[in-house]
Parts: C-alpha cells; structure tokens; sequence
C-alpha cells in the first residue's frame, strides 16, 4: 500500500491548525495533527521540506518502521518540532491502517478497556463566585470531572482563565500578551477557591486545577497540602517539570495527587516522574509525543508504576488528536482521565468527526479509522493568523516560570 500523496494543511477557523494527509495508491487516506500552538509553521516546514519528501513511495502499512526511520533517521532526535512532525505521520497512518481493515482505530489498539472515556471540562471565571456559577454550568451538563481556574484578586489577566462560558482559547492572535503574575496572592487565593467549590458541591464531583508551571517545588508542595481537605482529582503542572527530580520535594509533603506531561514529547521526559513514582497521572498526548505508537510506549511504562494517564485535550489540539486520543484512551488500561476543551462551531465544521460527548464521557464513535475527517474547501476560507501564547512576568518586571 504505497503512499502517494502527503500534504499539510494549515487553517486558522477561529484558531490556527496544521494537519498533515497521506494518501496511498489505493485512495485511503489518513490525517494526522500537527498543531504546536505559536509555533504552528515550524512544524509545516518540518513536514513540507522534509518529511513529505521522504514518505512519497513508502509502504503505509510500515507504521513502526516509518516511526523509528523519522525518529532516528533525522539524527536530531526530540524536540517539539520534530515530535509534532512524526506524531501526524504516526497519526495518519493508523487512521489509513484501520480504514483499510474497516475498523475503528481502537479495535487496532487491543479493543475498548472501558465502555466510554471519562473527561473533564473547563470551568473558570473572573472571581469565586463566577467560578461556582461556571461549575454549576459544567455540571448541568453532565460533566462529573471539572477543572477549576479563577482569576486571582489584584491580578489583572490570569493564564488559564476563559473568557467566555465554554469556549477558552489560550492563544492571542499578533503578539504575545504580557500576564502579571504574584505567586502570594495566589497561593492565598487558590484554597479558598476550593473551599467555596467543595461547600457548594459536597464531596463527590472530581476537581482539578492547573498550576501552569507558576511554582517553586516547596511552594507547590505547600499549595498540594493546603488543598488536602479538598481532595483533588489533580493539581496539575505545580513546578516546571524540566528537572524531573524536583518533584521528590513535592511528594516528600503532600498526597494530593499531581499530574504533568502536556509539554513532554518523548517517553525520556517523564521515565524519572513515573519510574519514582512522582507523578500520578502523566498528560503527554497524541499530537506532541511522537503519535500513538510513542504514546502507547509511555502508557506501558506508566502502567508498571501505577501511573494512569491523562491526555492534554486543550483547544489548540485539533479535532484529529482528540479523535486519536479517544481511541488511546478507550483501549489503554491504565487510562485516567482525558481533558476535553470543546472546539467551537467553526472548528467542528472544518472537522467533522464521529466522537461524542455523553453525561461527563466521550466516545470516538465507530467510524472506520479515526472517525475525524476534514472539509478542505471549507478549510481554504480560513488562512492562517499568526498568535501566540501569553508570556508571564512578575510584578516587579521579571519574566516569571522558571
Ligand atoms: O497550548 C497550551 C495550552 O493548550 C495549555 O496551556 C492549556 O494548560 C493547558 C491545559 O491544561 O489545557
Ligand atoms: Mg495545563
């Protein structure tokens, strides 16, 4: 099953993507995502100039040896770049390879562990009492797992808060935002918020809240404790995760459980979190870790130290990785929990999918191959616009996060 066609495809309907197509001799095709949020057009060039080049001709059905030929065959191995690349190569070629066999992706990965995928949504707002309004909302809903983030009093813009009801788009189009940050006011702040949640919602519904790497380790094992009484699902991202053996000093004083990994793009960024047990859910997803092949080589290590997982599902993460990702989750036994940020409309019409939100789970539907397609005509209507994550300073003008 030669591949004769690859090209990348970059859209900007409401946010920017990049999605790379393969298509064989036969007419299958599979798609992959390639979206790494403002850096989008590195990894286009890395596809376009350098990859595509070598796929044209290659046997389809090869999707381990293509891996290691992309991985080790660039002599440069890791990198986000580079992992974004091979992961939509990964990606669509388990999409050809289970559309060429009629099946869902996940009767490829074992077949379904569960019956359907538990996810967590996003609930924030600008002070406690919008974020209970936001959970309260999220729980209507039926969502049984929900993140909660809230803008901090004295602080003009927090990362990590939305905007709007249900759609957060963490990325600013132009130029980087400028975020103040003051890590007192929030660690004041952040139990009290959880304290007000856990009044109103009693003890039973999973809340998680994202750190996003503003901590010191003793700072974030201070936090973890003061929101022991709370009881967590996850306190995510509490320090940047870089120098993997900080998180000994996190552990060493709280249990609230911890969860890392949505900037990680190989299994070597997270072998010492999940062989010493530092972590209790690791996040690394389709998209930036090296597709389901690397994936399901992380869960497995995972899996030998009790470590579950719980994919990043952010909204710069396209339709095609949450798609991909369902089929992860629904198959890998040691599976968390999956975040889910929901694409608005317009995205939803670029992408048609089968995957489905039902009472606080998803599915990916049984859709042969990923079950995620893309409107190509539609897609040209919006070309891409150049954003960027906000970056973060300290009050006194400092860059902050370590
Ligand atoms: O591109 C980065 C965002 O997806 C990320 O900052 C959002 O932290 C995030 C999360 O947990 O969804
Ligand atoms: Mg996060």
């Amino acid at each position: 099953m030669k591949i004769t066609d690859a090209k990348v495809i970059v859209c900007c309907p409401g946010r920017n993507f990049v999605t790379l197509k393969i298509t064989t001799e036969d007419g299958i095709y599979g798609l992959g995502d390639a979206t790494l949020n403002g850096r989008e057009l590195s990894v286009a060039s890395y596809l376009t100039d350098h990859v595509v080049p070598l796929l044209i001709g290659r046997d389809a059905r090869r999707i381990e040896d293509i891996w290691q030929y992309l991985y080790k065959g660039a002599y440069w191995r890791r990198g986000p770049v580079t992992m974004s690349a091979i992961a939509a190569v990964d990606t669509a070629l388990w999409d050809i390879k289970a559309k060429s066999l009629n099946t869902p992706l996940y009767q490829l990965l074992g077949g379904a562990s569960r019956d359907a995928v538990l996810v967590y949504g996003h609930a924030s707002g600008g002070d406690i009492p919008q974020t209970v309004e936001a959970v309260e909302h999220y729980l209507k809903l039926g969502y049984k797992a929900i993140r909660a983030q809230s803008g901090i009093p004295g602080l003009k813009s927090t990362y990590g808060v939305g905007r709007g009801a249900m759609y957060y788009e963490p990325a600013e189009k132009d130029a980087p935002p400028e975020n103040l940050w003051s890590t007192e006011q929030y660690m004041r702040f952040v139990p009290a918020l959880f304290e007000e949640l856990r009044k109103h919602f009693g003890p039973d519904i999973h809340l998680l809240h994202d750190v996003h790497h503003r901590l010191t380790p003793i700072e974030a094992a201070k936090l973890g404790k003061s929101l022991e009484p709370y009881h967590l699902f996850w306190l995510e991202d509490p320090t940047p995760a870089e120098l993997q053996e900080s998180f000994r000093l996190i552990r060493r004083h709280t249990t609230t459980p911890l969860a890392v990994g949505e900037v990680f793009n190989t299994i070597y960024d997270c072998q010492q979190l999940i062989q010493e047990q530092l972590i209790d859910y690791i996040r690394t997803t389709v998209v930036h870790a090296g597709g389901i092949t690397h994936l399901r080589r992380i869960a497995n290590l995972a899996e030998m130290y009790q470590v579950r997982t719980g994919s990043h599902g952010a909204t710069d993460l396209s339709p095609v990785c949450m798609g991909a990702a369902l089929h992860f989750d629904l198959s890998v036994h040691n599976f968390g929990i999956q975040e889910y940020m929901q694409h608005t409309d317009e995205t939803n019409r670029v992408f048609p999918h089968s995957y489905f939100f039902k009472d606080g789970f998803m599915h990916p539907g049984e859709a042969p191959g990923i079950g995620v397609d893309i409107d190509e005509k539609l897609a040209a209507k919006y070309p891409y616009h150049r954003a960027y994550l906000p970056v973060n300073r300290k009050l006194d003008g400092t860059m902050h996060n370590w």
